[in-house]
């Protein structure tokens, strides 16, 4: 396969004026008509052929200025149409194409395809192509109209309805927009309606499309839109530009949800929401992905991205904006340990293997397989950043200015950096190297106290990664503060630049040692390297004002107690526990933080961790001691555990809210303890009663941790047959709860059922995702659950090869274990690449992975 270089970017030769589509659906033969009115690009002088991008279509007509195109000046491949030069006028023309397509036989769900009896659309990236000929690439823009012809009772599609009568409906969006935004819908549906009057005085209707029978479960997704739509105007400014903003539920799609202008489609788990059918994570995650979906409405879609190289400048500033938005309406410290939580376990763990890559690449083969926590989380990381460099003023001016000079552009990372520099007169070439260079930086400090004063010396590395041996030292915000001795603040939070390998940072005229709290709120994304005292943790973790550095003390102390188990055979540490009880019962911290703090850190992360300090993790060592920690914990704390697990108990009707959801989340963070002591007795009780799903999901978990779970599962199951998200978590629950010997079993037994409906990236996600996050079941060392995930790579990936691709990340981290362990998975790994047929998206990640 080809690979495509950023460097190579070259503007389309022609720019396009209109685009007018009609779809006459029918499952297996839809017919697409396009007219589109193209003009030649000043920005490319001279003749140009047309190459406009097609897959998996049968052409039937095509026309330029109403003249067949003669067979000798037109040709076809597999990827895409080209029309001679010699066949176009000088100046603006009409191409008409008539093209035949197969949404039911569209597995791959790109493109126009079936989900459950209904047509949707899905072209971020590529999907475009296989509805029609286009030049399918984000700097090209044009306004749609839209005409749908089909028995369904609802036909969607960007921008405001105009007109539609029995058996159609038309659609007109006038904001240009790059193909990739295109979205089409058809079916039965049913909708929830509601409204929105924007502060200048538009009205505008809102609906969420479901399916029959799930209307009961869209009011939380609606009232998330609307507070989204609020926020964006009062902290960005932003106001929403058309008449209508039509929501739509989907079962079946590759990704969480899409941002098409005024047609968002939605992976339907993350809109239908009710207590007994969704964890208060996933209210979280609705809440948060309708927000990021509609900010894209401006950061996306108003101002897109040149080609997908800058894909990050969409992604990465949509997801900061979500992050801020989920702050506001939640808990700022709770929010921000949960993203670092994610950032470390998804993208330290990418940056630190073979799929390492910038936020902004410099070449891919396939852009679906870039669709990574690097452009996505780190990308928000860079933007925390700037905003920390260049202060909250800077910020609001840079980003006025950025919507202000770049509305209607399909703009660059350059452009981005631009507007900060104008805004804030700030030099940010050497900045840049966080959007352009790979990898981790490890931090590493030294202190240095006489004479009343403190030096901190900081150093940076960066470690290689795969085509970038060396790194240039980066712009790297350090927050700092300075306790004293009695927990005062002597210092608050200061933002230190570092810009040398090396540098040395004085605080001077202090009347005794302080105790630093360094990269407070964790402001770089970068490994901290520090020798530091378990007193001088426990300190911290007893004291620190900075909330998130209070709990990272925390687990920086778990951390080492667990791999000292690990490597040294130490037994749990009683100082640990006793700051972990301390904190448990304090009342004036919120539940959520205190739950924050009795997560021990994740096995994948002590193997991280360990693979760093050049051990070979051993799964199943790293299993035994945290489960030995949590059980000692559970022992020596019974009794604040059993006291907090009963005063969290809900008071009143469900709420959703961060506060219920916080009490919640102790509640069943302490039931995961006290489970390795009650022989399940709890979760046993708590399943018979539990009135809501994240109460009702945790105690099954326990009860298959504590081996007891025969008549919970079928109960489960029995109960929830009907609700396809429901059982989803039925399947991921039990593979990744699983005994680690028997995890492959499980996992082969529950690939068995009939419910196991792999086409379906939801369940493919549940069983294959479950086994590849129990840690010590994947990489158990009989190699089973590393043969049964590679089986059904192979089978998933001629289906569906994006999401094949996705899950062969499971793989990434496989340099990191034991010759035996790295044969078996190299060898899972070259059968893939040998399977004939394979996809350009599961070839490139194979080889990649495989280095
Ligand atoms: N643009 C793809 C889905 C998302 O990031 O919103
Ligand atoms: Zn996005």
């Amino acid at each position: 396969p080809q690979t495509i270089y950023l460097k190579d970017y070259q503007p389309f030769p022609f720019r396009i004026e209109r685009v007018d589509l009609t779809f006459r659906l029918a499952p297996k033969t839809t017919r697409v008509i396009s007219r589109i009115a193209f003009a030649p690009n000043p920005e490319r002088a001279g003749r140009h052929d047309l190459f406009l991008h097609g897959e998996k279509l049968r052409l039937i007509a095509a026309r330029i200025d109403g003249a067949d195109v003669p067979a000798a000046l037109l040709t076809v491949t597999d990827e895409g149409a080209t029309v001679a030069a010699q066949a176009l006028p000088d100046g603006p023309f009409l191409w008409e194409a008539e093209v035949e397509i197969d949404p039911e036989g569209n597995t791959a769900l790109e493109g126009l395809y079936m989900s459950g009896g209904m047509y949707c659309t899905q072209c971020e990236a590529e999907g475009f192509r296989k509805i029609t000929y286009y030049p399918d690439r984000p700097d090209v823009m044009a306004p749609f109209k839209v005409r749908i012809e089909s028995d369904m009772p609802v036909m969607l599609s960007n921008g405001n309805p105009t007109a539609s009568g029995p058996g159609w409906a038309e659609w007109d969006d006038p904001w240009p927009k790059p193909s990739y935004l295109f979205a089409l819908v058809a079916g039965n549906l049913v909708n929830l309606p509601d409204s929105f009057t924007t502060r200048s005085g538009r009205k505008v209707d809102l609906n969420i499309w479901v399916r029959p029978g799930d209307l009961d479960r869209c009011a939380f997704a609606m009232d998330s839109l609307i507070r989204s739509m609020t926020w964006d105007e009062e902290a960005y400014g932003r106001e929403y530009d058309l008449d209508v903003f039509n929501i739509v539920a989907v079962d079946d799609f590759n990704m969480g949800a899409m941002e098409n202008k005024g047609l968002n489609i939605f992976n339907s788990k993350l809109v239908l929401a009710s207590p007994e059918t969704a964890t208060d994570l996933d209210f979280e995650r609705i809440e948060g992905v309708i927000a990021h979906e509609y900010f894209h409405n401006w950061t996306g879609n108003r101002i897109t991205c040149r080609d997908w190289f800058q894909l990050c400048l969409k992604e990465g500033l949509t997801v900061f904006r979500d992050q801020q938005f989920t702050s506001a309406m939640r808990s700022e410290p709770v929010k921000r340990i949960e993203d670092v939580l994610s950032l470390r376990a998804r993208q330290f763990r990418e940056d630190m293997g073979p799929l390492a890559h910038p936020p902004r690449p410099s070449s891919f083969v396939e852009i679906n397989n870039f669709y990574t926590a690097t452009v996505y989380e780190k990308g928000a990381e860079v933007i925390g950043m700037l905003k920390r460099l260049v202060g909250d003023d800077g910020y609001a001016r840079a980003l006025d200015l950025y919507f202000d000079r770049h509305d209607g552009d399909a703009a660059t990372i350059e452009d981005w950096l631009k507007v900060f520099e104008d805004a804030t007169g700030r030099d940010l070439s050497q900045f840049k190297r966080w959007y352009t260079d790979a990898g981790t930086p490890r931090l590493s400090v030294s202190e240095d106290w006489r004479d009343g004063t403190l030096t901190l010396t900081f150093t940076q590395m960066t470690p290689p990664t795969p085509g970038q041996d060396t790194k240039l030292p980066r712009v790297i915000p350090i927050a700092v503060g300075l306790l004293n001795p009695n927990g005062d603040e002597i210092l608050p939070t200061t933002i230190l630049e570092m810009t040398e390998a090396t540098q040395s940072f004085r605080f001077a005229d202090l009347a005794s040692r302080p105790v630093a709290s360094i990269l407070r709120g964790f402001s770089a994304p970068v490994v901290l390297e520090r020798e530091v005292p378990a007193s001088e943790r426990a300190f911290l973790l007893a004291h620190d004002t900075d909330p998130f550095n209070r709990w990272e003390a925390g687990r920086a102390l778990a951390k080492d107690v667990l791999v000292r188990m690990v490597t040294d055979d130490d037994a749990p540490s009683a100082d640990y526990i006793s700051a972990l009880g301390r904190l448990l019962t304090d009342d004036s911290l919120d539940p959520a933080f205190r739950a924050l703090c009795l997560r021990l850190p994740s096995e994948d992360d002590l193997a991280q961790t360990l693979a760093e300090a050049g051990r070979s993790p051993d799964p199943d060592r790293i299993h035994t001691a945290r489960e030995t920690l949590a059980r000692t914990v559970a022992e020596r704390l019974v009794r604040p555990l059993a006291l907090t697990y009963d005063a969290m108990a809900d008071r009143g009707p469900f709420s959703p809210d961060a506060t219920a959801a916080g009490r919640r989340s102790l509640r069943v963070a302490a039931l995961g303890l006290l489970n390795r002591i009650d022989g399940g007795a709890r979760a046993q009780t708590l399943f018979d009663a539990a009135g809501n799903m994240t109460e009702s999901a945790a105690a099954l978990a326990c009860l298959i941790e504590a081996g007891r779970a025969e008549a919970a599962l079928p109960a489960f199951h029995e109960r929830w047959k009907g609700n396809r998200l429901v059982i989803d978590k039925w399947f991921m629950i039990q593979v990744v709860h699983a005994a680690p010997h028997q995890a492959a079993e499980v996992a082969e037994r529950l690939a068995a059922h009939p419910d196991f409906d792999w086409r379906n990236p939801n369940r493919a996600r549940s069983l294959l995702g479950g086994i590849a996050a129990n840690h010590a079941g994947f990489h158990h060392a009989s190699g089973a659950a590393y043969r049964f995930y590679a089986d059904w790579l192979l089978r998933l990936d001629p289906v569906n090869p994006q999401i094949a691709a996705r899950l062969s990340t499971a793989f990434e981290t496989w340099a990191r274990y034991d010759a035996d362990r790295r044969a078996m998975v190299a060898a899972e790994l070259q059968r893939i690449r040998s399977a004939p047929g394979l996809s350009r998206d599961l070839s490139e990640m194979t080889g990649r992975i495989l280095g």
